[in-house]
Parts: C-alpha cells; sequence; structure tokens
C-alpha cells in the first residue's frame, strides 16, 4: 500500500500553474530592520497573458486596529502606484523608529513582533476600484477618500470585492529586531545547480535541482510556480530542493519560478524562462 501512497503525492501539482496576474515574490533587501532603518521591497508579478499590470503599494503596520500608518493625511501621502518593469517593481519600507522604545523594554516583545510591513495590491489596469480611487486622489473625509481607507486598513476584506481575474495581493513583514548587521538574518541564496537552457518537447519532463545558501538551512521552504506546463511538488525544503517541469500537451513560452524562504523574513527568488516545442 506504501508504495502507492507515495505514487499518488507526486507527479504535478496544479497549483503551482500560474493562470492570471499573480505576486510571485516580495523580496526585502536587507531581510532585518532596525528601528528607523529602510528595506528595499522588489515586487515581482507574473502577468502571464501580458495585457499589463499596476501595482498599489502602501505600508501598513497593523497591531489590531488597522494600519498605524493611517494618520488621516491624504491618501495619496500614504500609498505609492507603481510599475512594474520585466516583472519587478521596487519600493522602500521604513522601521518605525518607536520600535526602539519597545525593544529595550524586556517586556515589549511578548506582546509584538516588531517588524515593518506593507501592501500590495496589483491588477490589470483599470480593473481594481481601490487603485482607480487612489489615482484620483479623493479629498479627505469624501466618500470615496473613506472607501478607500476601508480597503487600505483591511485589504483582505476588501478583496472579494475584487474581480477573481486579473487582481492579486500579497502582504510583506520586514522583521525589526535591534541585532547589527553583522548578526542579524540574511537572505538566502538560491540557484540552479544545472545551469541550461529550459527546452522541452511537448509531453516531456525535466528534473531542476537547486543549490541553497543560508544561515539555517533545515528551515528553507521552496515553493515552485511556472506559466508553462506545471511543476510537481509544489513544495519542497533544504533536504530535496528538486522540481520536476512537466511540459503538458499544449507547445509555448512561458517562466518558471521558485522562491524559497527560511522562516524568518528572509527569501530569495530564481526564475527562467522556459519553451516547449
Ligand atoms: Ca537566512
Amino acid at each position: 500500500m506504501l508504495p502507492l501512497l507515495l505514487l499518488a503525492c507526486m507527479g504535478p501539482s496544479d497549483t503551482t500553474i500560474i493562470r492570471d496576474v499573480q505576486i510571485v515574490h516580495v523580496g526585502a533587501s536587507p531581510a532585518e530592520l532596525q528601528p528607523g532603518e529602510s528595506s528595499t521591497l522588489t515586487v515581482t508579478v507574473a502577468d502571464p497573458s501580458g495585457q499589463g499590470v499596476e501595482i498599489l503599494a502602501w505600508p501598513c503596520t497593523d497591531l489590531g486596529e488597522g494600519c498605524a500608518e493611517d494618520l488621516g493625511q491624504p491618501v495619496s501621502e500614504w500609498v505609492s502606484l507603481l510599475s512594474p518593469v520585466d516583472e519587478d517593481a521596487t519600493w522602500t519600507v521604513t522601521a518605525s523608529p518607536l520600535w526602539a522604545k519597545l525593544l529595550s523594554a524586556d517586556t515589549g516583545s511578548a506582546y509584538f513582533e516588531p517588524y515593518a510591513g506593507a501592501w500590495f495590491l496589483a491588477c490589470r489596469p483599470g480593473q481594481c476600484a481601490p487603485i482607480e480611487l487612489a489615482r484620483s486622489a479623493p479629498a479627505a473625509g469624501s466618500d470615496d477618500d473613506v472607501a478607500l481607507r476601508t480597503f487600505l486598513n483591511d485589504p483582505t476584506t476588501g478583496m472579494a470585492d475584487l474581480p477573481l481575474d486579473g487582481a492579486a495581493l500579497a502582504q510583506r513583514r520586514v522583521p525589526v529586531s535591534d541585532r547589527g548587521e553583522d548578526e542579524r538574518n540574511q537572505n538566502p541564496e538560491l540557484r540552479l545547480e544545472d545551469e541550461r537552457e529550459l527546452s522541452l518537447a511537448v509531453g516531456g519532463e525535466q528534473e531542476l535541482l537547486f543549490g541553497l545558501i543560508d544561515e539555517t538551512p533545515d528551515a528553507l521552504q521552496l515553493d515552485g510556480y511556472t506559466s508553462i506546463g506545471t511543476l510537481g511538488p509544489a513544495r519542497t525544503d533544504f533536504y530535496s530542493p528538486t522540481f520536476t517541469w512537466y511540459a503538458g500537451e499544449a507547445a509555448g513560452e512561458g517562466r518558471i519560478y521558485v522562491v524559497v524562504r527560511d522562516g524568518e523574513g528572509g527569501s530569495a527568488l530564481w526564475r527562467q524562462d522556459a519553451v516547449v516545442e
């Protein structure tokens, strides 16, 4: 019975297929901050249909009462509209200097894990009302302003009103600590062991073996995505850093992505174009 069960777990995983606009990864450099420091976030949005994507980005530190960054200022001073180039857009998030007080108090961190947070809403142009509202820069206190702030403070709930196709939401948290540059968590490194063209005939399959570097390799988790064919498994780890790419039955071009996370806010993205002929 056991071999059958194992077989059932293998093979292509439908969850790896990128069908539409999808936020594949938000990388942070550095991966950990001291209070008052800034990190460069790189958001990567897959757009398999090539129709274009725009991104609304806003800082949000939510300790249970919405975003602390919502101070009643004009929303245009709080949010940013980004246009990705070759799938990527960069944006900066800053750790509140106020975390220093909490970190210096012995009891504080028992209640909150300090972080610098951000949300990203990626949409096909014209598809998402919050992006249209942000662009219109509504007057403070207007109905549009209230509707937009309601979304920004609780976007997970607000996503229910957005189209299922062509819209994606992601949150990123960068841990904040009092550790210096030499002590703090580093992003993992990820590379394809056998670098080569990714090209298959219809119906073919190919093994992708990855090399990993991190201070805590045991904790690494790898997730695979593709816009051409299928990958399997959807998720793996340091002990088995291998995906199989299944070409499927249709010729075409796409891209394969693997994201590695270290469980402490560090992450890395690998991606490469792939062809099925
Ligand atoms: Ca790490």
